[in-house]
């Protein structure tokens, strides 16, 4: 980055800091992770200067004739590792892929169910603050109170009474496998489209370890940089029916130029999740998520639905008077451990305070971290909630992960320029 150091020395500065906490820290938020050298010098690169308004052959500029290689890759490949009819990569975020499917088939004013936000949903899942909440007529379904997870039957009753033209599947901060036959069921009930969400399972569905959504939704959205361990963006996946309306509706529908950079580097993290590699990682996230369930279980903690079968789980504090999400996340913070709050299902307390916490194990898989290290990591995070006012403690906990992660080396040579 030399000429990044010459150029804007202050944000150099921010880039290496930001480096160096990486390295340094537990990364146990579930949406994030570390990708490779090659797609970072891919979303580097300099298609980022091109603008390629339209689709890959049939654009509204000259000049295209390399970032179409880049997107047909992209769209080649997605096709390829979710086995579905039609894909389209140039959504910006997840937010911009399921905006599109809902321009797609929706008017304003429909009906549409989704999992509720507090029930490990989505903003864009037709939370009210969300465009998805003001443009639509959605109603939430929830978890059973009892096992916390999706009881298909009540939701295909409520289908029933609701007459949704839609129903969102997937979720932010549900441990447990979804059964995507039912939502289809509840679907062909009332004559509903299918969407699911995927945005946190991606890598587990591309290789086999979740049941895929693809043979039966309409739509099937996702982010590329949670476990599917690409640069930061969405992609929308449909049946081939829907594919002209779908291409419209993200352009010129809702976007301009795509960007072409982060498509590239899309082609390459897909390319890199056909490999067999990156099955083996996946297998090695949910076994790291399973042995740290169950470690937190074995020092009392409560986990939301008993624990989990994905990458993520959610600790929960409602039974634990004065206890917050808010007061954990910092404790665990200042102890080098970055995680964050979130609501549990039935939750009492706001989204900025909550009474759970969300971790996954994407990220410290990626670095290297194997079952050996989860009943480490579950020792200090009941160390730095146990001493959550003790900044001593906290501050020698930090030294300790350092230390843990110091043997799982990360961009280090980025810190060696
Ligand atoms: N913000 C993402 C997450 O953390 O799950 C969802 O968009």
């Amino acid at each position: 980055m030399s000429y990044l150091k010459q150029v804007d020395p202050e944000i150099y500065e921010a880039i290496i800091n930001e480096t160096k906490r990486e390295f340094n820290k537990l990364e146990l938020i579930a949406s994030e992770n570390f990708v490779s050298e090659a797609v970072l010098e891919a979303a580097g690169g300099i298609m980022t200067n091109k603008y390629a308004e339209g689709y890959p052959g049939k654009r509204y500029y000259g000049g295209c004739e390399f970032v179409d290689i880049a997107e047909n890759l992209a769209r080649e490949r997605l096709v390829k590792l979710f086995g579905c009819e039609h894909a389209n990569v140039q959504p910006h975020s997840g937010s911009q892929a399921n905006m599109a499917v809902y321009f797609t088939v929706l008017k304003p004013g429909d009906k549409v169910m989704g999992l509720d936000l507090s029930h490990g949903g989505h903003l864009t899942h037709g939370h009210p603050i969300n465009f998805s909440g003001m443009l639509y007529h959605f109603q939430g379904y929830q978890v059973d109170k009892e096992t916390e997870v999706i009881d298909y039957e009540k939701l295909i009753e409520q289908a029933k009474e609701f007459k949704p033209k839609m129903i969102v599947a997937g979720a932010s901060a549900y441990p447990r496998f979804w059964d995507f036959k039912k939502i289809r069921e509840a679907c062909d009930a009332v004559g509903a489209y299918m969407m699911v969400d995927i945005a946190h399972i991606a890598g587990l569905v591309a290789v086999g370890l979740h049941p895929s959504p693809i043979p039966y939704a309409d739509f099937v959205t996702s982010t590329t940089h949670k476990t599917l361990r690409g640069p930061r963006g969405g992609v929308v996946m449909c049946k081939e029916k829907y594919a002209a309306d779908l291409d419209r509706t993200v352009m010129p529908g809702i976007q301009g130029g795509p960007l072409m950079h982060v498509i590239a580097a899309k082609a390459v993290a897909f390319k890199e999740a056909l490999g067999d590699e990156f099955k083996v990682y996946q297998k090695h996230i949910i076994d790291n998520a399973k042995a740290l369930a169950e470690s937190l279980k074995e020092k009392d903690y409560r986990l939301v639905a008993g624990g989990t079968d994905t990458h993520l789980m959610l600790v929960s504090f409602i039974d634990v008077p004065k206890l917050t999400g808010k007061k954990v996340e910092k404790a665990l913070d200042k102890a080098g451990i970055t995680v964050n709050k979130n609501t549990v299902p039935f939750d009492p307390e706001k989204p900025f305070v909550t009474s759970g916490i969300r971790i996954g194990t994407p990220a410290i898989t990626t670095r290297g971290m194997g079952v050996k290290e989860m009943p480490i990591i579950a020792g200090f995070i009941d160390r730095a909630i146990k001493n959550r006012k003790n900044d001593e403690v906290l501050a020698e906990i930090a030294q300790e992960v350092a230390a843990l992660c110091g043997r799982f080396p990360l961009y280090r040579e980025r810190l060696e320029e």
